[in-house]
């Protein structure tokens, strides 16, 4: 009997990733998950470009299945300026996407910043370096770099005295590093900010709450779902990282509580779901493979990830089977719902640490050749002996 199986993918940022394509293919996939980051975020993505890359991903044996991402304009999330050109140019940029073939289009709704973490070379135990988010050092920036008024009210005591001490015992270097690391943008973010931009892009969120965003984010979809649906294309929202409002900011992508209510609201076939454990597993109270059955209809892209938390809020990615992310369990519900809907979904390793080779060389924080091609070998791994068990 023939089962379906997650497509095997890796992200490609373009010609200038230090990781080729014919990396990418050595590593085991057929499908090549890229952006034009050449674009300024918001501006039209033409036919000629998008052409352009998907004959370089198809030159090297492999095919362009998943876009990710095509940003959405911050004028589009806070409802200003120009935003239905904006919302214009978004829709022209599906139309032209799906005429080239590309159908499945990730994006977020992450006010201002897109992932963020504190710290990108943690040494962990065996030697390799993960990407991590430790919560005094994020809170240090935030009363002690950033200084935003009112930020206080945001933490307990004893985490403002635990930021305190970080702070204090930072060289300089560091406190720069905790910047650069925070808000230089990280690879795919699409912004990079001065401390003086970051504060006036924060202060374009007063007076828009949860309610406010989710609002904007329904709206974004009622504009766009109907011409996605009309030319066959599938998004896929990607959750918020980490999933809870930092920085005072709303952010509405990161429980199934907020999925079920995206899903109600806008029902289109084509309102669908990059399901990121690395994002979602952040949180205990998200059960990732009762999520993964609840929503298994709407799930068009999956990013595979394990991070470990520890009872101060803080977390680093862990080996992709490791952590607190039950991988058996997940890619197991993955596999049923492929089963049953008939499909193979695209699945890429999120992130690897850095390590072997890598570690000498310069590599895109979380997304080094070798850390990756473990995290993927592992995966197929595991979903081979799930498949092949019987167990589903
Ligand atoms: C991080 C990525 C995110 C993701 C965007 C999707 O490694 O998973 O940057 O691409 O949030 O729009």
């Amino acid at each position: 009997m023939e089962y379906f199986k997650m497509e095997q993918s890796m992200r490609w940022y373009g010609p200038n990733d230090p990781v080729s394509l014919s990396d990418i293919r050595q590593a085991g996939c057929s499908g090549v998950v890229t952006a034009l980051h050449h674009i300024s975020n918001g501006d039209t993505w033409t036919a000629e470009e998008i052409q352009k890359r998907k004959t370089a991903v198809e030159n090297a044996g492999m095919i362009w299945n998943v876009v990710e991402s095509v940003p959405v304009h911050e004028a589009i999330k806070t409802q200003t300026g120009n935003y239905k050109q904006y919302l214009e140019n978004y829709k022209t940029s599906i139309r032209n996407l799906a005429a080239c073939g590309i159908n499945i289009v990730t994006y977020n709704f992450m006010p201002v910043l897109d992932w963020t973490r504190t710290d990108l070379a943690f040494t962990v135990e065996d030697g390799s370096k993960a990407l991590r988010f430790e919560k005094a050092a994020f809170i240090a920036f935030d009363l002690f770099i950033l200084k935003r008024k009112n930020a206080r009210s945001a933490y307990t005591n004893a985490e403002i005295e635990l930021a305190e001490k970080r702070f204090a015992a930072m060289t300089a270097d560091e406190k720069n590093q905790l910047q650069r690391n925070i808000i230089a943008g990280l690879p795919g973010s699409e912004e990079s900010f001065t401390i003086e931009e970051f504060q006036a892009a924060l202060d374009t969120y007063q007076g828009i709450d949860e309610v406010k965003l989710r609002q904007h984010l329904v709206e974004f979809l009622q504009e766009v779902t109907p011409v996605a649906e009309e030319c066959g294309v599938k998004l896929a929202i990607h959750p918020d990282d980490p999933p809870y409002s930092i920085l005072g900011l709303p952010r509405v992508v990161s429980t199934a509580a907020d999925l079920e209510a995206l899903f109600t609201s806008v029902p289109s076939i084509s309102n669908g779901l990059c399901f990121c454990t690395g994002s979602f597993g952040v949180r205990p109270d998200n059960n990732l493979p009762e999520m993964v059955r609840q929503f298994a209809d709407r799930i068009n892209f999956i990013h595979l990830r394990s991070t470990k938390r520890n009872e101060l809020g803080d977390f680093y990615e862990d080996n992709h089977l490791e952590g607190d992310v039950d991988m058996y369990a997940v890619i197991k519900e993955i596999s049923k719902a492929m089963q049953r809907r008939e499909v193979s979904i695209p699945m890429r390793p999120d992130h690897g640490h850095q390590m072997l080779d890598d570690l000498k060389k310069k590599t895109n924080p979380g997304y080094s050749a070798i850390g990756r091609l473990r995290g993927l070998a592992e995966l197929r791994g595991l979903e081979m002996g799930i498949i092949r068990s019987g167990n589903i």
